[in-house]
């Protein structure tokens, strides 16, 4: 069988490894490119220099405008490959081919930020998916959040301005906590379920590889035989879901900006992959029928109690991009990239979309022949009479570019759709043109309660802290109330909590039980309660997959450890946790007083002074005498202990570590408790690592990590 292309093999085409040789543009010989050519060594520059107006107008042209929504993100390319055939369901290779692997790119993203703002902003994450299919390209162009803000696209410009940084002073950054966003939230309740999500744990994803992503939109899947069935696309990452904290996250933003493309890069350097299963929820129009919410709108999911994600094949990540630009910058996803076999749903969001993505191009790529560029382009062949155009690429030979001819032999024809080609799925479709909202989308709260209601104490107790953080920034007393009343119609646990922060009283105040999360018998009584309405959610009150506590793998794999060393320290211990955290597929830091040889073979990589608690999931010091006294002497080693566990992060200590450890402020917080006592081996103390969970706490109340026994 002849080897399927790759779409490496494809880019390389593109690739110029650098030359030896120093040209210009053109491919001239230049013998000095650093010098300007002056008339006489402190003259006037002459026009002449041909040499420096190249040089100089390149680089003034070289930015494009960023992405006007997404404009922070991250790629990688891998495969897709499928395992059970859906052929049942649908057409497309991709989805029918078992084994076959299919390339990809894939880029992650922030939504609101700018190009150069933090990786870790609470927001939403961009998942978009290219798969290179045999049928041309398939892009699945989701979040990492499975509903929208939005029912309508025509609101979209809306929700952006609101979001985006004011338009009068630019402030702030990445950031929804700010008037003119929950001005316009407060005016749409529709968002309110999306916004919980925003606030909850998943708005802060510990790395790429720990987000699931989502289709969001009902998409339609067409089989050979032309029947039709709906579908809702998932990815399940094979580390499971999980979650920085806030404070954490915050900290981050300034120690590290790049953290989650960092952590992508460095795993793919250093040999690993970035793995999800792909998973998909069938149905059909009349299961749909029969919900209390309509399959329509983007604000509203399918739980996985009505119909069960069946996970059909892996994505795979394992190449990073030769160049951010060409690759990462360029690539234009698009939700009309779809194969035959694959086929839209009549969601007014998906719908405006499709428009969307092929309309920005134009401005951000500034030529229609955007899909020429190397990332873009297809691994089949691309035949058609579409033609000229800035920066056309593809030289077509011939005098014929129209259809229908004969003097180019009647060629390119139509493909049927019985030998393949792609024909819209024929649903019968009437009625009179209105600008008006369909009644079955007009419940906005009764999964925004599902979400709450299926949250465990320590994630319901994340979304109160961060309407609270996002809520008192806002200035404007009446929006902040208008939001209150929001909160009320979804708990009014949740409203009560919140206000407590506002200074206000929320209806329902008397629920409120101050500084803490949601009281187990207030609880109950309001689930059970006319309160608890199970409205537009499947006659749910709670739905599985809906909590991050519940269901996720938890795994030392994808997590870093700090080891605290200095000078002395036990390398017999260190090699041991290395060797125990390199088995269990995390990755480690020597964090010294200084750089370089600590003694005994042992290296420092990183310093106290140029990296931080909040960069690692875990803190182990080794043993070893003169190490441990050096370390309980310093104030920055003891306040990175404090800052891990007030971050609720497993901490433990081999051997004399464990004097740093009391040294510190852990020490005093557990003096009541049972004594600070060294792992007994490198292993358990690894084995520790596994307790990272994602709804971890602020305080460092549930962080008992001291040092494993
Ligand atoms: Fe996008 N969105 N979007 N969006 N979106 C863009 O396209 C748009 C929506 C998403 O890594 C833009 O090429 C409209 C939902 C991702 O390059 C733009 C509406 C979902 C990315 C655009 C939505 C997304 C974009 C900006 C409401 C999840 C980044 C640059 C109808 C299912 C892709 C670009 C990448 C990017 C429009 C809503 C996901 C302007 C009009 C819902 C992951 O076309």
């Amino acid at each position: 069988m002849a080897k399927k292309p790759t779409k490496q093999d494809d880019l390389a085409r593109n690739v110029t490894p650098p030359g030896t040789r120093l040209t210009d543009n053109l491919g001239h010989a230049i013998s000095d490119d650093q010098n300007s050519l002056t008339a006489g060594p402190r003259g006037p520059t002459l026009l002449e220099d041909f040499l420096l107006r190249e040089k100089i107008h390149h680089f003034d042209h070289e930015r494009i405008p960023e992405r006007v929504v997404h404009a922070r993100g991250a790629g990688a390319h891998g495969y897709f490959q499928l395992d059970t055939s859906l052929a049942e369901y649908t057409r497309a290779e991709v989805l029918t081919e078992v084994g076959v692997q299919t390339p990809v790119f894939a880029r992650f993203s922030t939504v609101a930020g700018s190009r150069g703002s933090a990786d870790t902003a609470r927001d939403v994450r961009g998942f978009a998916v290219r798969m290179y299919t045999s049928q041309g390209n398939w892009d699945i162009v989701g979040n990492n959040i499975p509903v929208f803000f939005i029912q309508d696209a025509i609101k979209f410009p809306d929700l952006i301005h609101s979001v985006k940084p004011e338009p009068h002073n630019e402030i702030p950054q990445a950031a929804s906590a700010h008037d003119t966003f929950y001005d316009f939230i407060s005016l749409t309740p529709e968002a309110m379920h999306m916004l919980l999500w925003v606030h909850s744990d998943r708005g802060i994803p510990r790395s790429f590889s720990m987000m699931e992503g989502f289709g969001v939109h009902t998409f339609r899947l067409v089989n050979a035989r032309g029947q039709a069935h709906f579908v809702k696309f998932h990815w399940k990452p094979a580390l499971g879901a999980h979650s920085l904290v806030w404070d954490e996250a915050q900290k981050i933003a300034g120690k590290d900006p790049d953290f989650h493309r960092r952590t992508m890069w460095e795993t793919i350097d250093q040999g690993g992959t970035l793995e999800w299963s792909l998973g998909v929820q069938v149905f059909t129009a009349e299961q749909a029928a029969r919900w209390d919410f309509d399959v329509l709108d983007a604000t509203k999911l399918i739980p996985e109690d009505l119909v069960p994600v069946r996970r059909v094949g892996r994505l795979v990540l394992n190449r990073n991009p030769d160049n951010y630009f060409s690759e990462t910058e360029q690539v234009a996803f698009m939700t009309t990239n779809v194969v035959p076999g694959i086929d839209f749903s009549d969601d007014p969001l998906l719908q405006g979309r499709n428009f969307s993505y092929l309309d920005t191009q134009l401005s951000r790529l500034g030529s229609p022949n955007w899909p020429e560029l190397p990332i873009n382009r297809p691994l089949v062949t691309v035949s058609n009479n579409q033609r000229d155009g800035h920066m056309r690429q593809t030289i077509n030979p011939g005098r014929v570019s129209y259809f229908p001819n004969t003097l180019g032999g009647g060629q390119p024809a139509g493909v049927p759709a019985a030998r393949g080609g792609f024909a819209t799925f024929p649903e019968p479709v009437g009625g009179v043109k209105l600008r008006a909202r369909p009644e079955s989308f007009s419940d906005h709260y009764g999964q925004a309660r599902l979400f709450w209601n299926s949250q465990a104490p320590i994630e319901k107790e994340h979304i109160v802290k961060s309407l609270q953080f996002e809520l008192s920034k806002v200035d404007t007393r009446a929006i902040r109330m208008r939001m209150l009343d929001h909160l009320e119609q979804i708990h009014p646990l949740l409203a009560s909590q919140v206000a407590l922060a506002l200074g206000e009283k929320a209806r329902a105040s008397e629920h409120a039980v101050p500084g803490g999360s949601a009281d187990a018998a207030a609880e109950t009584r309001l689930l059970a309660g006319a309160i608890a309405r199970p409205t537009a959610s499947g006659k749910l009150l709670r739905a599985t997959a809906l909590s991050l506590e519940s269901g996720q793998p938890k795994t030392p794999k994808g997590r870093r450890v700090a080891i605290l060393a200095a000078d002395g320290v036990s390398a017999e211990h260190v090699a041991a946790v290395q060797r125990a955290l390199k088995t269990a597929g995390a990755g480690a830091d020597v964090v010294g007083l200084h750089l370089g040889e600590l003694g005994g073979g042992v290296s420092a990589t990183k310093t106290l002074g140029n990296t931080d608690a909040v960069l690692y999931d875990a803190v182990l010091i080794p043993g070893g005498a003169r190490s441990a006294q050096a370390l309980s002497q310093q104030g920055d080693a003891l306040a990175f202990l404090a800052e891990a566990y007030k971050h609720g992060k497993p901490v433990a200590a081999l051997g004399e570590g464990v004097e740093v450890l009391s040294a510190s402020e852990i020490g005093r917080a557990v003096r009541d408790t049972p004594p600070a006592a060294p792992a007994a081996s490198a292993g358990d103390a690894v084995q520790h690592l596994s307790e990272v969970g994602s709804a971890r706490r602020l305080t460092g109340a549930g962080s008992t990590a001291l040092a494993e026994h």
